[in-house]
């Protein structure tokens, strides 16, 4: 059927999410999870769950930094979902601890600590230790990987202190102990758009999302 001349905009299909690239959020953090939501907004992607993809194997963290769990995580779930992934590994560097808790930071208390349990065992452990040797900092890396095996690592950090008792309520881990020298706050005391301007995570992510454009772009991820 012939269609009637109309005006060239209404041939232009809108680009709707599900014409999107699917990467799968490969993370059992609720508090990451929530994060990246809003981290990834501009990604050329959408990006469904590891729920919605009905993936219920967890994926050993065995390596020595955060960049190699990071992509241990990613390339073992884009194997096992045969989607494209993004997963990241986080955690906090204390130096009085010599870097500890590292890549420990979720399972410093013990193998299945909650947050609060982690934020007891850390104040605990800085005990006396003076306002000044207090420095820390957060470390994100985020791997995306391809069911082929191809792979991208990206990284970002927050210089911050380890306080001597929890404040705020935002955020999660080790927020309610982390302060900001510049801001006079800890993270959790931050709104979940500031955090997210100056975070290890933000920063991280700002670069997956360029990562993600370029390889759209150039027609690698579709
Ligand atoms: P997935 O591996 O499934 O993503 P996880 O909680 O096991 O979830 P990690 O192994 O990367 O994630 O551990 C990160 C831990 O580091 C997390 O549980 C927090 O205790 C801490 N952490 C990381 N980013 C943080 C942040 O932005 N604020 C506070 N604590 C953070």
């Amino acid at each position: 059927m012939l269609l009637p001349p109309g005006p060239v905009f209404m041939q232009v299909k809108p680009v709707s999410n599900a014409n999107r690239p699917t990467i799968l959020l490969a993370t059992t953090n609720a508090g990451k999870a929530r994060e990246f939501n809003e981290l990834l907004r501009e990604a050329p992607a959408r990006f469904p769950g590891l729920k919605d993809l009905n993936i219920t194997q967890d994926v050993e963290e065995t390596g020595a930094t955060f960049a190699e769990n990071a992509l241990l995580k990613a390339v073992t779930y884009a194997k096992l979902s045969g989607v494209w992934t993004l997963a990241e590994d986080s955690g906090i560097e204390v130096d009085a601890l010599n870097g500890a808790p590292g890549v420990y930071s979720r399972r410093f208390a013990s193998p299945n600590a909650t947050d609060e349990e982690n934020v007891t065992l850390l104040l605990q452990k800085m005990k006396g230790v003076s306002w000044g040797n207090r420095s820390a900092r957060f470390r994100s890396a985020i791997s995306i990987a391809s069911p082929e095996g191809q792979h991208w690592t990206v990284e970002g950090i927050l210089d911050g202190i380890v306080t001597t008792a929890r404040h705020g309520a935002g955020g999660f881990g080790y927020d309610p102990i982390f302060w900001l020298p510049d801001r006079g706050k800890t993270t959790a005391e931050l709104s979940m758009a500031e955090k997210n301007q100056v975070s290890h995570r933000g920063k991280a992510a700002a670069q997956a999302v360029k990562l993600l454009q370029r390889l759209v772009l150039e027609g690698v991820l579709h």
